[in-house]
């Protein structure tokens, strides 16, 4: 099986199976062998589709079997099958009735690249960030119960997602609900970069039948080395309702939660998938299935970097090398804050550095080799990395906790409770800061500067270009508070980076800075990402009208600026990459309501809706929400 989509293979002068799959129930009327060829056909589809598209595709290769077998056992018409992140979701979605649309996987109106309960009746819940399977389908298998239903509720979470606290708050409560219920753990060791953590080590120390092995030997000699009644202990353990084998590995830790344990299967093996998921499905308590798959399986540019495949660009798929079209692309914030980060530690000995499972996503892996003693990756744990940056701090040490914004919604009440109340000295570094793209509305990150700015105690801080990022970081040292700067995915205006930056001087905390001075008409404070093409659409007006102030500080808010802007213009223009409802706008606002000022100027925003913005390339996004050059350059005509 996987010979990979090219491969000679005996099957493949049969007709195609995929086409005539119209309703995934039709996948249990096939046979093992045409169930192979299907996942053959499958994979075929994913490549060539991803490889147009972007997306996730070494997660999805890795359950292309896993994926029929569940369907081919459960009844898709009647059970419930939720997947954790759902990046790897892409075969159930070519299964489950979106094959013809599949070829708009992430484009604009197209097909997300997660399950959604708005795409799909087969999505049973939305889905984008991790190690939420368990507590939604432990809540529908309650809810059946309540019901008297009797259909199968299962999550398919990853050995990833496993380590974060959530899926194991599941756990604990399902293992005691004890009701019909699934887990699958889907273990390729991998999160995106190689999986973290003491479980992580330990599932993949016991799985090796070697190790088991020798555990038994040593384990018998101990217990036939007791006097007396060693000789009964060993005949005790010997007939124990667990084997050696399920005693000494993952078994172990779910039998302790109360889940019946099957494992460790092939998940790359059809039949034994299907065997083990109808022994799971004759019970009538929780059962976790423990199968081992292989990130990428089948395609051999992304089983050998299952990170690159992780979540790729576009590629080709004959040889998996990026798209080569156009220039290279331009070094992004992402590069200009690791490089940054290692400067300043290279002359800081306090500073520490955190990722939560996504060392390459927020630019750290340099900084990892350079200083692995002082480089934390906690795993998809957001939560604990905020309390440790904590912790960290208040021995004196300087935590950079960097962590996409999206993702970081899950620390509130710990930013809150563990590190602004207690005044320490944590810098969150939000990456993926505005709309992101592609991955879309789980993953923009519009709500950041609405979730930090009424913190106490927290200073908030966005960039215009890499050069400010970068500046930003050595003021956030220079403080000793709360600090978090946000900045977009990609690239930035591409400005010249300060060579030697532990010497630069910090940035004038809650100072903005005029980059335009226009004729009094109009004013345009921007933030961050909109600082650049705020200035080039006042270029484009070409009148010398508008003034572009940048904004640089939602807390504490630039208000010298606001005060002088407001008594030399007539109109004010606020422009924000984020939320519109509680973020840098409605600060903005806020103020000019409680000086009593500009009260009789106009003032309009641009920035997020109230909505959740769906997927599609940026530059689309951003045009459709005029918060880009031309649509800031109409606002302005608009306004003058
Ligand atoms: C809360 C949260 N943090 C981070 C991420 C980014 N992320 C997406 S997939 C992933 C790794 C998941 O690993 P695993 O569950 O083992 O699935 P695999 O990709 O190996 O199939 C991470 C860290 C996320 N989606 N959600």
């Amino acid at each position: 099986m996987n010979k990979g989509p090219d491969a000679a293979d005996p099957y493949q002068r049969a007709e195609p199976l995929l086409p005539g799959i119209l309703h995934p129930s039709q996948v249990a009327a096939l046979s093992p062998a045409q169930l192979e060829l299907l996942a053959a056909e499958i994979r075929a589809v994913l490549v060539d589709t991803v490889s147009r598209t972007g997306g996730h595709l070494a997660p999805s290769l890795g359950v292309v079997e896993l994926t029929l077998a569940l369907l081919s056992v459960f009844n898709p018409a009647k059970d419930k099958l939720i997947w954790d992140v759902g990046h790897q979701a892409y075969a159930y979605k070519l299964l489950t009735g979106r094959k013809d649309r599949f070829s708009t996987l992430r484009r604009l109106g197209g097909i997300s690249g997660f399950p959604s309960r708005d795409e799909s009746s087969f999505d049973h819940f939305g889905v984008g960030h991790s190690s939420t399977s368990v507590s939604a389908a432990l809540g529908m298998a309650v809810a059946r119960d309540l019901a008297r239903e009797d259909h199968h509720v299962l999550a398919v979470i990853g050995d990833g997602s496993l380590t974060a606290g959530l899926a194991f708050e599941g756990m604990n409560q399902a293992g005691a609900v004890a009701g019909r219920f699934i887990v699958i753990l889907n273990d390729n060791e991998m999160s995106i970069s190689k999986n973290v953590g003491a479980l992580s080590l330990f599932m993949s120390r016991n799985l090796s039948a070697r190790w088991v092995r020798k555990v038994k030997r040593e384990v018998e000699t101990l217990l036939s080395g007791i006097p007396g009644i060693g000789g009964d202990l060993l005949e005790i353990a010997r007939r124990s309702k667990y084997s050696f084998k399920n005693f000494f590995t993952p078994g172990m830790l779910f039998e302790a939660l109360r889940f019946n344990y099957i494992g460790a299967v092939n998940g790359h093996d059809i039949v034994e998938l299907q065997k083990a998921l109808r022994l799971a499905a004759a019970q009538d308590r929780p059962v976790l299935i423990h199968v081992l798959t292989r990130k990428g399986r089948g395609y051999a540019p992304a089983e050998n970097n299952p990170v690159h495949f992780h979540g790729v660009g576009r590629f080709s798929p004959d040889t998996g090398s990026p798209d080569g079209e156009g220039n290279p692309p331009a070094p992004t914030y992402t590069r200009a804050l690791g490089d940054a980060l290692c400067a300043l530690a290279a002359r800081d000995p306090r500073i520490v550095a955190i990722t939560a499972a996504m060392p390459e996503g927020t630019g750290l892996r340099e900084f990892s080799e350079r200083f692995p003693d002082r480089f934390f990756d906690v795993g998809i744990c957001e939560q604990h990395a905020v309390t440790f940056a904590a912790g960290l701090a208040t021995q004196g040490l300087r935590p950079f906790v960097c962590i996409y914004s999206t993702f970081l919604q899950r620390s509130y009440d710990q930013i809150v409770h563990d590190v602004c109340l207690q005044r320490l000295p944590v810098v969150f570094c939000l990456d993926r800061a505005g709309l992101v793209g592609e991955d879309g509305a789980t993953h923009h990150g519009a709500f950041d500067l609405a979730y930090l700015r009424h913190i106490p105690q927290m200073t908030v801080f966005a960039p215009r270009d890499e050069a400010e990022l970068q500046r930003g970081l050595v003021t956030a040292l220079s403080l000793g508070s709360p600090f978090a700067l946000r900045y977009p995915r990609g690239s930035g205006p591409g400005s010249l980076l300060p060579e030697d930056l532990a010497g630069e001087s910090p940035l004038p905390v809650g100072r903005g800075e005029v980059l335009a001075r226009g004729d009094g008409s109009l004013a345009v404070l921007a933030l961050g990402s909109m600082v650049a093409p705020a200035l080039e659409a006042a270029r484009d007006l070409a009148s010398g009208r508008v003034t572009v102030c940048d904004a640089r500080w939602v807390k504490p808010l630039p208000v010298e600026n606001i005060k002088e802007i407001s008594a030399t213009h007539g109109k004010l223009l606020l422009l924000e990459e984020g939320c519109l409802a509680g973020g840098f706008s409605s600060a903005v606002l806020e103020y000019l309501a409680d000086a009593e000022i500009f009260r009789n100027g106009r003032v309009e925003r641009l920035g997020l809706p109230d909505a959740f913005v769906e997927h599609g390339p940026a530059p689309e996004l951003r045009a459709r929400l005029s918060l880009n050059r031309a649509g800031i350059l109409a606002k302005m005509r608009e306004m003058l």
